[in-house]
């Protein structure tokens, strides 16, 4: 329960939403048979996926008949959806097929419409899978780089830009990321993750923050209007794939973030349902989300409770889909294959994850594992807990005999274990007391780990964390187990929080200085800038960092000191929060000489054993000149 307070609290924002329903805007009524879209719109010869399922959707497809009249693929069982506006179309891409448009025929109320649906080529590269190898960098599009303003207002005008708005769109597009890829190679990342890319211009609603009414877009992504093309404010599907292709090229993996379980308040399902129990519904009367994660990980909880998190509306405004149903599972699979296969991803990000079925993702994981086994996916369970994250962890069925197969989650217990030593409030063994608890996860180095994200306040924001401390929570960050996720503008110490989501300095036309250049940055970000640059350097070419296995020397009121050991290498990392110089003694299993790679710690080869003297509020890295052979023995 704390947990889905902890969420109701730091998103409140969200949890204040008062969504109007009055300025949904109402469809164009529609008389007579016609046809609106076809999802997918494409998709790909060579598929090996079985029961390929379209939507249809528009208006008097009661009783319909579909035929192919141009094209290989064939069409099977057609089934009716509700009040005539939805048909489900079983479709059959044969073995040989190749390549080209086709043409469906949809026949109904003795009117036959025509639509096109496109056969396209399957992308041949593979992904690669992202892992403690990499360092995943976070980018909310809108808030990155804005690399073409005419697209900051699209045609139609909904006039939602205002940079000086933390709620509205600040313009920045995949041409902006496209345009800073190389810097973000150059600082060290490997990974690129993009908030939700999904159409979502349209999306408008009534925020009621502390009392006060005011508008709120959809500049972060998770409020989907249209699952199947790209936020025309951030370009277009061709845009995307460029920016993919640029990323790949720069040996940057690509990470998506996949709405699955609920659409935006203003989806075109919210007035027409395609089926009568696509949402958890009533949609006039919703479900609220609960919140209650420790219902799903709890064997005792009422089975109300589990459906109040699975199938409750995020504060009562985002329209939560019934992946009971196997139309809606079937379509949001089939989703998240699109984007995967046709847009190139490494991995995959998925959004609130706990909050649907994890039968669903059983069978997600299945099918995509069997399309790419190479890909990797990370799901958001927003869990302060370990005992009940690594429950969400897959790998293992769980007491309810499902394993989801989502390889991994944010660690957020570290997460919140850091905020509390680095702003001062607990120990410095507050961080191995966290880490202690890896052995309940079934892969605890697949952990993604962070300081912040974009539903959090940034660490250099929280109370307590000063420069100094900030720098120290970085090394700990880059050294420690997992696999690192940075948040624009980390690099350079951007304050903000959820509801202030900053752009970064320099990535929009008329922005008084540059941050992405050394010139551009004042003198404290570029002390930050510094660590990330020279940590993520030094973990690129020490695989102990990236890979080793994690023992604990010292963990006291003011030091954490630990090593990281690999196959051929020893790295040892130690901490000092305290304002004071600290003397370290290092056990006997550490024996030097080192070699200083990071910090300005002094090694000392004293007659009782070695120990470090580390200045106040410092950190040091040191590797470990033992005979590699004594590693494979002392495992
Ligand atoms: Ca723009
Ligand atoms: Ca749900």
């Amino acid at each position: 329960m704390t947990q889905g307070l902890a969420i109701m609290r730091s998103r409140r924002v969200a949890s204040t939403i008062v969504l109007l329903l009055t300025v949904l805007a109402p469809l164009a009524a529609v008389s007579g048979q016609a046809v609106e879209r076809i999802d997918p719109p494409s998709w790909w010869v060579e598929s090996q996926e079985q029961g390929l399922t379209l939507l249809i959707e528009g208006s008097e497809l009661g009783g319909a008949d579909v035929r192919v009249a141009r094209g290989p693929i064939r069409v099977g069982r057609v089934e009716p959806g509700r009040e005539g506006r939805a048909l489900f179309i079983e479709v059959t891409v044969p073995g040989r097929a190749e390549v080209g448009h086709c043409e469906l025929e949809i026949v109904a109320g003795g009117r036959t419409i025509r639509r096109g649906w496109e056969l396209v080529s399957k992308p041949t590269r593979r992904p690669e899978p992202f892992g403690p190898d990499d360092v995943i960098y976070l980018v909310m599009v809108d808030r990155f780089a804005n690399g073409d303003p005419a697209n900051d207002e699209p045609p139609g005008g909904d006039r939602l830009l205002d940079r000086r708005d933390t709620h509205a769109y600040h313009g920045g597009d995949f041409a902006g990321l496209r345009h800073r890829l190389p810097d973000l190679a150059r600082l060290g990342v490997t990974a690129i993750w993009l908030t939700p890319v999904y159409d979502a211009a349209t999306n408008w609603f009534h925020a009621n923050l502390e009392g006060a009414p005011r508008k709120m877009a959809d500049f972060h992504g998770y409020c989907s209007v249209d699952f199947y093309n790209t936020n025309p404010r951030f370009g277009s599907l061709s845009d995307y794939r460029a920016l993919v292709s640029e990323a790949h090229r720069l040996g940057l993996k690509v990470i998506q973030d996949h709405v699955l379980g609920h659409t935006g308040p203003k989806h075109r399902w919210v007035l027409h349902p395609p089926t009568d129990d696509w949402f958890h519904g009533p949609v006039d009367r919703p479900p609220l989300c609960n919140f209650r994660f420790d219902a799903l990980t709890d064997p005792h909880a009422r089975e109300a409770d589990r459906r109040g998190l699975t199938d409750g509306w995020f504060a009562g405004i985002l329209p939560d889909l019934n992946m009971r149903d196997p139309r809606v599972s079937h379509y949001a699979i089939q989703q998240s294959l699109w984007w995967i296969t046709l847009f190139e991803a490494d991995g995959v990000r998925l959004d609130t994850y706990p909050m649907v079925d994890r039968a669903f993702w059983r069978e997600w994981s299945r099918r995509l594992k069997a399309a790419h086994p190479e890909m990797r996916a990370v799901g958001e369970a927003w869990v302060n807990d370990a005992a009940d994250l690594s429950f969400f962890q897959g790998g293992r069925a769980g007491w309810d005999g499902i394993d989801p197969g989502i390889d991994t989650v944010f660690d957020f217990p570290l997460n919140l274990a850091a905020a509390e030593v680095f702003s001062g409030r607990a120990p410095a063994s507050a961080l191995a007391q966290a880490l202690r608890r890896d052995g309940l996860y079934p892969r605890p180095e697949l952990l993604v780990t962070f300081l912040d994200n974009h539903d959090t306040p940034r660490f250099a924001a929280l109370p307590g964390v000063t420069p100094e401390r900030l720098r120290l929570a970085v090394v700990f960050l880059l050294t420690t187990r997992g696999i690192p996720q940075i948040t624009w503008g980390d690099e350079i110490g951007l304050p903000g929080h959820m509801d202030d989501r900053r752009d970064f300095p320099g990535g929009f036309p008329g922005d008084p200085r540059d941050a992405f250049t050394a010139v551009g940055r004042a003198k404290e970000e570029q002390s930050h800038f510094a660590v990330y640059r020279d940590l993520l350097r030094l973990r690129k070419t020490s695989p102990a960092l990236r890979k080793g296995r994690l023992t604990d020397l010292v963990a006291d009121q003011s030091v954490y000191a630990y090593l990281r050991q690999g196959d051929t290498e020893r790295v040892l990392v130690a901490l000092n929060l305290g304002k004071t110089p600290a003397q370290v003694p290092l056990p006997p299993e550490v024996p030097g000489p080192a070699r200083r790679l990071y910090g300005e710690a002094q090694w000392v080869d004293a007659p009782g054993g070695p120990h470090l003297e580390l200045p106040g509020e410092s950190a040091a890295v040191f590797r470990l000149t033992t005979d590699n052979r004594q590693l494979t023995t002392d495992n």
